[in-house]
């Protein structure tokens, strides 16, 4: 099935929040941000802003009804600044005009004086001076002390990866509309309806039934609008609530870079011990997490770091650490891999480094440590369903691998100032937020008179194709024509208390519900065609908008019979409730069965870079990928793009700068790159493994939507083996992104 927004896609008549169209008197808002990182607010001065004609009112967090909090998490951030500001661009007024024009203006004639405080933007300095969001945590299997011993090889390293901007093409942003007593619509760009919807009944101190949240999609969100989306609604909903007038809050994009919080950058230790034979004896690592000036979702991605910190391989004996570190940048938040990435980045770095070390072939290392079947993770989940080995031996038969190394290497010894290199990257994947309880949801079904159905569930499309996948579970039960089923907006009216989408799970959580809501509702139509036909239940089937009895077609038709059912008073709408089983996890041991299952795969990764100017292009990425039995490869094998072209900017030129004082640098599409059209691979290949997809997975079509992200690290050590190419006595280290500057200072070390 085609993805369903694809026409009013490119039409350009798909929906954002910038195209509802906006009610007459509705009133329009800009964001006051500190102008320094860290400091004492001694004096701020509005009066010029509220005396600019068409200024309706600067609000500050005097004028909030509720609680000044947004700390979804830990309760550590308010909404605007009270007399502190710990981030550069850390919201402290709004300013609302008749029109956007008006309010930025007056935004620029607010002027705050602080007394500066000491910036720190580096994890480890802040760690050292005892600034942690969150205590630390570790995971422990096995004991490393012992291990070290009976290593035949230990090697030490640091690993740095970088922070990344979300740059989903439409930016943070809401649009409150005040309803009647007291209650306020809010039609918002998030990922979390709910989070959106308690956050704001929080700011304002009413209670979360009087706050309506609606989305019909989103430009994009790739975790940026997990949590950050409810600072912006809160924003719009409390100038609603103080002003009785509609009010529309959205960011430009310079403001969307400047004041939200990105990807986590982290900076590692490791140290990982081999036997003879080239068996991970043990792993250690310490990574400092640069969680930002509040904590937002930082305990949680630390979480996953620690879960996928020994990516896809069985390691008997490891400990891992995770400091969460308080620094003044905006608070870092979640983004496609959750902390996953930059943990299985340490581990790859660690193989990469004791294969150079050694004088092997990283791939030999990579494979000889592969999770089997029934190993043990070090939170205790016990591996099943690994098909690692399986996507490995997979990409050898159907590309010519051996051939791709060899070439590359005839390539090298032939050319002096072009070097290619080759990578290996595997990744594994845990699917089901890493919190037990957040992996439920609910599907509200509506079998209309004329046999249409309407599905609203938990779920926000955001490009990912979740809503196509909903229309297709409900096809597929029903089995009718796709054309008959439409996904209605997401709204907390319609679907309460729902867990953002996120984790890569809208499709399983929300297309489980939709299953159950369903199966619910073809069981009664069921019913009504046996009374019509006066034959048993277990005889009926209804197979392409027709009523079979005994697997023999009536002249029944679909509509035929949601008329009858409604006429026999069949209720016609369910509300299906799904709970992902068998998981669970257990903080006081860090020990559990946190996923319902694993997500596999493997990227073959050339680069050809030009060691005179230190620039490089990508010839070739060749994947396997387990998505088991998916049910929709077009949109599944577009995730497997976007992710790859995603994780890959991040690897290499994606590089976010702060100034010493807090200051983002890397302010605008000027001096941040990102990949473009000419950026990507020239080839992207990807290849269906062939293994049947696990029963908790949605019509076992396996979650997709965060894993291949990982693929992108192939891109770094394919640099770093071109890098060696040329100059032998390069020194390798681990400090992503890979941007040609940094290429070219080791092309020449
Ligand atoms: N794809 C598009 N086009 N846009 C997005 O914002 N977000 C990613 C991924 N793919 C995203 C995307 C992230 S971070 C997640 S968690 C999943 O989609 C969420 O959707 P799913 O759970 O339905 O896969
Ligand atoms: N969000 C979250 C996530 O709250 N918990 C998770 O485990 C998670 N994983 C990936 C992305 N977002
Ligand atoms: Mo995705 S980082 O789980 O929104």
């Amino acid at each position: 099935m085609k993805n369903t927004d694809s026409i009013s896609h490119v039409t350009g008549k798909s929906i954002y929040l910038d195209d509802i169209p906006v009610q007459k008197g509705t009133l329009h808002s800009a964001v006051f941000g500190s102008p320094v990182a860290h400091g004492k607010i001694t004096k701020l001065d509005i009066s010029k802003a509220e005396a600019v004609e068409g200024v309706v009112k600067v609000i500050t967090y005097k004028d909030i009804t509720g609680e000044n909090q947004i700390g979804g998490i830990v309760e550590d951030e308010p909404l605007f600044a009270e007399d502190e500001v710990h981030f550069h661009g850390m919201p402290i007024a709004l300013v609302v005009a008749k029109n956007e024009t008006i309010a930025r203006k007056a935004v620029g004639l607010i002027s705050a004086e602080i007394k500066e405080h000491e910036v720190i933007i580096d994890p480890r300095e802040a760690k050292e001076k005892g600034h942690l969001l969150i205590p630390p945590r570790t995971f422990k299997m096995g004991d490393v002390t012992q291990a070290w011993e009976k290593c035949e090889y230990i090697f030490e390293g640091t690993v740095e990866s970088g922070g990344q901007e979300h740059l989903y093409i439409e930016t943070q942003g809401a649009y409150a509309v005040p309803m009647e007593n007291g209650c306020i619509k809010i039609y918002s760009s998030t990922q979390g309806p709910t989070a959106v919807q308690k956050t704001v009944a929080k700011v304002l101190g009413v209670a979360m039934h009087k706050i309506e949240v609606d989305v019909n999609r989103l430009g994009g969100g790739f975790g940026g609008k997990e949590d950050q989306a409810s600072a912006y609604a809160s924003m719009a909903a409390l100038a609603v609530k103080v002003l009785g007038k509609p009010v529309k809050l959205c960011l430009h994009r310079h403001d969307d870079i400047r004041m939200t919080g990105k990807r986590h950058p982290y900076s590692s230790d490791f140290k990982i011990g081999l036997s003879k034979d080239l068996k991970i004896l043990a792993y250690q690592t310490t990574l400092y997490q640069n969680g930002g000036a509040a904590t937002d979702l930082s305990p949680a991605i630390m979480e996953r770091t620690l879960f996928h910190s020994t990516n896809c391989y069985f390691v008997p004996n490891t400990e891992v650490t995770v400091f969460s570190c308080k620094t003044n940048l905006p608070p870092n938040t979640a983004f496609r891999g959750f902390g996953a990435p930059q943990g299985a980045f340490v581990i790859e770095s660690a193989i990469s480094k004791a294969a150079l070390e050694l004088n092997v072939p990283k791939k030999v290392i990579q494979q000889k440590n592969f999770l089997n079947e029934n190993d043990e993770f070090q939170y205790g989940q016990i591996a099943t369903g690994v098909n690692i080995g399986k996507c490995l031996s997979t990409l050898y038969q159907k590309y010519p691998i051996e051939k791709l190394e060899k070439e590359v290497e005839e390539f090298n010894s032939k050319n002096h100032t072009i070097k290619k290199g080759f990578s290996l990257m595997p990744i594994c994947f845990g699917i089901s937020f890493t919190k037990t309880p957040m992996n439920q949801a609910r599907a509200l079904v509506h079998i209309y008179q004329d046999g249409s159905i309407g599905i609203s569930t938990g779920a926000i499309e955001m490009g990912q194709g979740v809503n196509t996948k909903m229309i297709q579970v409900a096809a597929r039960i029903f089995s009718v024509n796709t054309s008959r089923i439409k996904v209605e907006s997401t709204n907390t009216t319609r679907v309460a208390n729902t867990s953002p989408t996120a984790a890569s799970s809208g499709a399983d959580l929300n297309g489980n519900a939709t299953r159950i809501a369903c199966e619910a509702l073809l069981e009664r139509l069921k019913k009504t065609a046996s009374e019509m036909l006066k034959c048993s239940i277990n005889d009926i089937t209804i197979k392409d908008e027709a009523v079979y009895n005994k697997n023999v077609k009536t002249d029944i038709k679909w509509a035929q019979l949601v008329d009858k059912a409604f006429l026999d008073r069949v209720c016609l709408t369910e509300n299906g409730h799904y709970a992902t089983p068998i998981i669970h996890f257990d903080k006081t041991k860090e020990k559990g069965h946190p996923f319902a299952y694993h997500v596999y795969g493997i990227a073959a990764t050339v680069v050809t870079l030009d060691c005179i100017r230190g620039i490089y292009e990508f010839d070739k990425v060749l994947i396997v990928h387990d998505f088991g039995n998916s049910i929709n490869p077009t949109i599944d094998l577009g995730q497997i793009e976007g992710a790859l072209i995603q994780g890959i900017g991040w690897m290499t030129m994606e590089e976010i700068a702060f100034a010493k004082d807090g200051r983002l640098l890397s302010n605008s599409l000027s001096t941040y790159k990102v990949p473009d059209i000419y950026s990507v691979p020239k080839v992207v290949d990807c290849t269906f493994l062939e293994a049947e997809g696990p029963e908790l997975a949605v019509m076992r079509s396996k979650a997709v939507g965060e894993p291949p992200f990982l693929y992108g690290m192939g891109a770094f050590f394919a640099i770093q083996n071109a890098i060696l190419a040329f100059n032998p006595k390069y020194k390798p280290d681990f400090d992503a992104p890979f941007t040609p500057e940094k290429v070219l200072l080791r092309l020449y070390s």
